[in-house]
């Protein structure tokens, strides 16, 4: 066989081994054996050589044919093979679109924060506005100006966490009432400070040393203790419910004259009595009082002129009552098993 005839050989067994692949994981074998560097081609070219001055030219130009010829119906032949692949693929491998998605776990506000949003609207509904104090307070207007000197028995019940000898982390949120009526003055008050507070305390399930607390504060002409329970009256029936019972009691706190304590009666037993409420069927919900002549006047109001009433409760017990939780530290223990109960 000459050459001319080996090369007309081998592009017809070429394109007919072609024709037999059935799968592309082949093709790379047939390319290796038809025009890899050391494939039949590459052979037949290197007897190229040995032929005639007159013979090459034709034998050159009609191996060259035979490579573009191979090469054309490899790339055809890789084409239809993947397309067909593709296909198969595509087919089997189908895309349910009606397959419910992975659903998105969103975050959503804490329990505290839900509840003093609700705290907001409601006195929000009644004219309070909201002034922000500081959780970093000096000695002075966390103690000093709501009465409280050094020497007063009040500072074991209220103690905290000192920064220095003059800065604490505030016990309550009293000390904005003598920045809000510094910044007031002489206008009249209607506000209310909500906000973090800090305690040197046992921490038990009813008390932790963080929790929030929101103040009232309204300060004008003629204020009167009648105003403070219809207030707490009206914000216990949005927040708790109409038909709610409540209850006044005399109480005593340093910046207010006269003080006392609103209580509710208990949710969860229906006054009937429980471990909560101590089997007294009552819940306290704030301390208040009218504001006491000498925080007036370190206020810059002079309490001849001027009178106020003052709350102060918590946020998480009111919140406790209302989901019936049993345990304070469930609210920062930061559990996504309790967290995603509200
Ligand atoms: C006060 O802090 C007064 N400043 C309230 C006040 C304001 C009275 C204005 C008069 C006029 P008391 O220490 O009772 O009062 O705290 C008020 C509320 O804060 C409590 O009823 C309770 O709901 C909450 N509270 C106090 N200590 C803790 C604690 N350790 N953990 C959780 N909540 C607490």
């Amino acid at each position: 066989m000459n050459i001319l005839e080996a090369l007309q050989a081998l592009q017809r067994d070429g394109i007919a081994a072609l024709e037999e692949i059935r799968g592309s994981g082949q093709l790379p074998l047939w390319y290796r054996t038809y025009l890899g560097r050391k494939g039949r081609l590459t052979q037949l070219l290197r007897g190229l050589g040995d032929l005639s001055a007159g013979e090459r030219p034709l034998a050159g130009k009609r191996a060259n044919e035979v490579k573009a010829a191979l090469e054309d119906a490899f790339q055809a032949r890789q084409e239809h093979i993947k397309a067909a692949e593709l296909e198969v693929a595509l087919s089997s491998e189908q895309v349910d679109v009606t397959l419910p998605g992975r659903p998105i776990a969103p975050g959503h506000l804490h329990l505290v924060t839900r509840t003093l949003r609700r705290l907001r609207e409601i006195f929000a509904e009644m004219g309070f506005q909201v002034y922000e104090a500081p959780e970093v307070e000096t000695d002075e207007n966390n103690f000093e100006l709501l009465n409280i000197p050094a020497y007063h028995p009040a500072r074991d019940m209220w103690d905290t966490f000192w920064i220095s000898d003059e800065v604490v982390l505030r016990t309550h949120t009293s000390p904005g009432q003598i920045r809000c009526m510094r910044e007031s003055h002489p206008h009249p008050i209607r506000v209310i400070l909500p906000g973090k507070c800090y305690r040197y305390e046992q921490v038990t399930p009813r008390s932790e040393h963080q929790f929030f607390q929101v103040e009232g504060l309204a300060v004008g002409h003629n204020i009167r203790l009648t105003d403070l329970i219809g207030t707490m009256r009206e914000f216990a029936g949005k927040m708790y419910g109409e038909g709610r019972k409540m209850r006044i009691r005399g109480s005593y706190f340093p910046f207010t004259e006269p003080s006392i304590e609103v209580d509710m009666d208990c949710i969860l037993c229906r006054s009937e009595g429980c471990r909560v409420c101590k089997y007294t069927g009552w819940l306290e919900i704030a301390g208040a009082g009218m504001v006491h002549p000498v925080v007036l006047r370190n206020g810059g109001y002079d309490p001849e002129e001027w009178s106020g009433f003052a709350f102060g409760m918590g946020v998480e017990r009111p919140a406790m009552l209302q989901h019936g939780i049993e345990d304070i530290r469930y609210f920062y223990g930061n559990d996504l098993r309790f967290l995603r109960q509200f």
